[in-house]
């Protein structure tokens, strides 16, 4: 629907702008975490006078690059935010001082932002000052855009995606469809999407390279490497990297981590067990706020990762890739993913596009 917009109505037009709005903040993909993505409208007599999006932690909000944008006329304006207008000086000050300042008459809110230090007050803080405020206008559009960092702010770990793809008879494959690695492919834009994704050691060999986005200007995810097995020396240093490529490796006490590892600037974390519960503590105190589990090849030491996190809710999203192949073995050989895959038919939101030769499904699993 976005496109049309509706002379006339109220209702019609704060849907039309706040769609823009959730347009605006999706040019910050992937760039924005611990912050969640917002984009801003203003609107004056039915035109947009300013836009503006945050770009990045540290940088200035939404609201100050569309009021930037608008100058004097956002004053008796309507100022458009898809996610509540902050009232508190973080990095940067209060983006409802700043609307207060514009004189702007009215603001429309997409969602309340779940930060326990914003939760409402910006817009009591609005309406105190004599804003017209309403709240909730395509708050299903807004939830979802920032669904891993409300995730975070909720429960203070990463939102973890699974992915894999397997054959028709539930072999694990290590492809992904064809065209899926290219820019606007399924997989370069969950690696654009994610912060952090999460490989299997066992399936990393000297000829790996990590996976990497394709998408124009895409930050690159933390490459999070599991190492559990004493006996598997982890590969690191012969996978390529380049200096934009960060690593971090998760090593229980007595795996053996090849020690060039710490010439490459490659973090190290070595934890007395390495489970799924201790790495998304760690990642969410870094400001993680998505990771992606990447089964590619082998699930290795990811296996019972996987099905930790299954069985303590730790995974949020499923997205899996089915080709139609066979493999000749008749079973799927892993109980991690027979249990998943009985799990399947009660996804929320299931989806599924299929192609020439696969077929994506995606959905969420239950609250
Ligand atoms: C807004 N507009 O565009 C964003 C908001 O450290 P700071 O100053 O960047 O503050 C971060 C917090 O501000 C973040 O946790 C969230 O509650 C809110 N983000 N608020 O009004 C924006 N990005
Ligand atoms: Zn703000």
């Amino acid at each position: 629907l976005i496109g049309i917009r509706c002379e006339g109505s109220r209702e019609k037009d704060d849907w039309f702008y706040m769609r823009r709005a959730v347009e605006l903040a999706k040019k910050a993909i992937g760039c924005t975490s611990p912050n969640p993505m917002v984009g801003c409208v203003i609107v004056k007599n039915g035109e947009v006078v300013g836009e503006g999006f945050h770009p990045k932690a540290g940088q200035p909000h939404a609201e100050v690059f569309a009021l930037r944008d608008a100058g004097d006329l956002a004053e008796n304006a309507t100022a458009y935010v898809s996610l509540e207008p902050c009232n508190h000086y973080g990095r940067t000050p209060p983006c409802t001082e700043a609307l207060i300042r514009a004189k702007v008459k009215r603001v429309v809110v997409g969602m309340v932002d779940p930060n326990p230090i914003v939760a409402s007050k910006g817009v009591d803080r609005l309406r105190d000052s004599g804003i017209d405020v309403t709240v909730g206008v395509e708050e299903e559009l807004c939830k979802n855009l920032n669904e891993a960092y409300i995730h975070r702010m909720l429960t203070g770990k990463p939102f973890v995606t699974l992915r894999y793809s397997r054959s028709l008879n539930g072999q694990i494959l290590d492809q992904v469809g064809l065209g899926a690695k290219e820019s606007g492919g399924y997989y370069s834009q969950l690696l654009q999407e994610y912060d952090g994704v999460i490989l299997s050691s066992a399936s990393l060999t000297e000829n790996s390279t990590f996976p990497t986005s394709q998408e124009p200007q895409a930050k690159q995810p933390l490459q999070i490497i599991v190492a559990r097995t004493p006996k598997s020396p982890v590969q690191i240093p012969l996978l390529t990297t380049d200096a934009a490529t960060q690593v971090i490796i998760f090593a229980e006490k007595d795996t053996e981590v090849n020690p060039e590892t710490s010439q490459q600037g490659i973090e190290t974390v070595v934890l007395d067990k390495v489970n799924l519960n201790a790495i998304l503590d760690y990642c969410g105190r870094r400001g993680l706020c998505s990771i992606l589990v990447d089964v590619t090849g082998k699930f290795g030491d990811l296996e019972e990762l996987v099905e930790e996190g299954l069985e303590q809710g730790l995974v949020q999203k499923v997205v899996m890739e089915i080709f139609s192949s066979w493999d000749g073995r008749k079973e799927i050989e892993i109980q991690t993913l027979k249990d998943l895959e009985r799990e399947v038919i009660n996804l929320r939101k299931l989806q599924s596009t299929s192609s020439k030769e696969s077929v994506l499904m995606e959905g969420y699993f239950l609250l």
